[in-house]
């Protein structure tokens, strides 16, 4: 089985498509995005990924929109994304589009792995018989299915798809075999066999779902902290230095990503439609999501009592659209919820990412810190490190959404300028 297909070439499926080329496989990467393909084909890698910008160069991976192309590979890889709707319900459109696409051309023998992030029981309950009803194949008997939920961490130096550890579960004991060896001629890493489909789906969204409720935890606490005036970030440091049985999180301006924020709704969402709710994971997504506004509300107050006036009217500035700093992806950032909320209050807004200039109002930290009343910054990118010392600095309040300027306090109150934290 040395004939690889991956289904969607985003920050999942490249650098998978690019590690199997490496490793001898005989490599199809299927995108429906012309666009893409076309850098692909150049020789041009499409993700901020230093591993992948070099390899890209050498590989020898087949680049096409054409799944007819799957009809002479062992092995198709479904790497699509899975986001929420806008009711925060599971959209699994692009993996079952992509999974029968993928199984219309697959022959008599071959594998179809999922990697993309699906609540459990979608393999079982949504994949197998939507393939079995489009195509002539029986999964488990001429067509072998597989989980293996992604793990990569974008903008991670440390770890990458050849050498994080993995979960795979598959429908038959065959199926697992095939999966759970291709893997191991890919990755220098453990491989887990799940005894089920089902347990390797809830593996990646009980990872995720346990950072969201860490950082709930700590964003609950920093809201509890700042009236009690202790400093969150030092308790918490505190508490980690003990040795064991504790894992820091940090609190903030929100929770964004691809992940974090969306995961947890998968398994609320098939916990309910199978009876049970799951009020603490709600109500951690609640704190999470209640957290902008928290933010936007501290920086009212404090402009209310330096300057008499509230945000109707003011002039603030929002640092940051990335959900992570120094990267360029705004998927479900918090900074929207901030910018929202700041315009429902009359402030007049201008946002500013140095790494999405295409969706900021201005080209420079100068220009987005020159004559404001307000600043808010959601991302801690490291050019905001410079606001400090910058002389345009003209805010009377600022408010730190990361905790990352906490040292320059004293540097703000020489300016005039009241500094603000989450639980700072
Ligand atoms: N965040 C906090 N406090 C924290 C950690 C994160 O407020 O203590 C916020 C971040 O600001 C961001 C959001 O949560 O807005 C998500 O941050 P993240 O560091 O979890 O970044 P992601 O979305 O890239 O998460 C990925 C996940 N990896 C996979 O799903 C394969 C996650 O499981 C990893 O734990 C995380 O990277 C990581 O450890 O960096």
């Amino acid at each position: 089985m040395q004939r690889v297909g991956v289904i969607g070439l985003g920050y999942v499926g490249l650098p998978l498509a690019l590690l199997a080329d490496e490793k001898g496989f005989h490599v199809t990467g299927i995108d429906l995005d012309k666009k893409k393909l076309s850098k692909l084909k150049n020789h041009e890698s499409v993700i901020d990924d230093e591993i992948a910008k070099r390899q890209i160069k050498e590989s020898k991976v087949i680049f096409s929109d054409d799944f007819g192309l799957l009809e002479s590979i062992d092995i198709a890889i479904v790497c699509v994304p899975t986001p929420v709707d806008k009711a925060k319900n599971p959209d699994l459109s692009l993996v079952k589009s992509a999974a029968v696409s993928a199984a219309k051309n697959l022959k008599p023998g071959s594998l179809l792995i999922v990697e993309s992030t699906i609540n459990p029981g979608v393999c079982d309950e949504v994949i197998i018989p939507l393939i079995e009803a489009e195509t002539n194949h029986i999964v488990g008997k001429t067509l072998y299915l597989a989980h293996c939920p992604e793990r990569i961490n974008p903008g991670d130096p440390k770890w990458h798809v050849g050498n994080i550890n993995r979960v795979v579960g598959a429908h038959t004991d065959k199926g697992l075999e095939l999966a759970y060896s291709f893997y191991d001629k890919l990755i220098d890493a453990k491989i887990k066999k799940m005894e089920s489909l089902k347990e390797a789906e809830a593996c990646k969204v009980v990872e995720n779902s346990f950072r969201d409720i860490n950082i709930a935890f700590v964003n609950e606490l920093a809201m509890s902290f700042d009236k009690l005036g202790i400093n969150v970030f030092n308790v918490i440091d505190g508490a980690a230095t003990k040795p064991f049985a504790f894992m820091a999180h940090y609190p903030g301006i929100g929770v964004g990503g691809h992940c974090i924020p969306v995961d947890p709704y998968y398994l609320i969402e098939y916990a309910r439609t199978n009876g049970f709710e799951h009020k603490f994971l709600s109500l951690a997504r609640n704190i999470n999501e209640s957290m902008p506004i928290y933010s936007v509300d501290k920086l009212e107050q404090a402009l209310i009592q330096k300057t008499g006036k509230t945000l109707k009217g003011a002039c603030v500035a929002v640092l940051g659209l990335s959900y992570k700093a120094n990267v360029a992806d705004d998927r479900e950032s918090p900074s929207y919820r901030v910018i929202d909320t700041l315009k429902e209050r009359g402030a007049i807004v201008t946002a500013y990412d140095p790494y999405i200039l295409g969706k900021s109002d201005v080209k420079t930290l100068e220009e987005a810190i020159t004559s404001q009343e307000g600043i808010i910054v959601v991302t801690s990118h490291n050019e905001f490190v410079n606001i400090p010392k910058n002389d345009s600095l003209s805010a009377a309040v600022i408010l730190d959404g990361r905790g990352f300027l906490t040292k320059y306090k004293g540097t703000f109150l020489n300016k005039g300028v009241v500094y603000l934290g989450i639980g700072t």
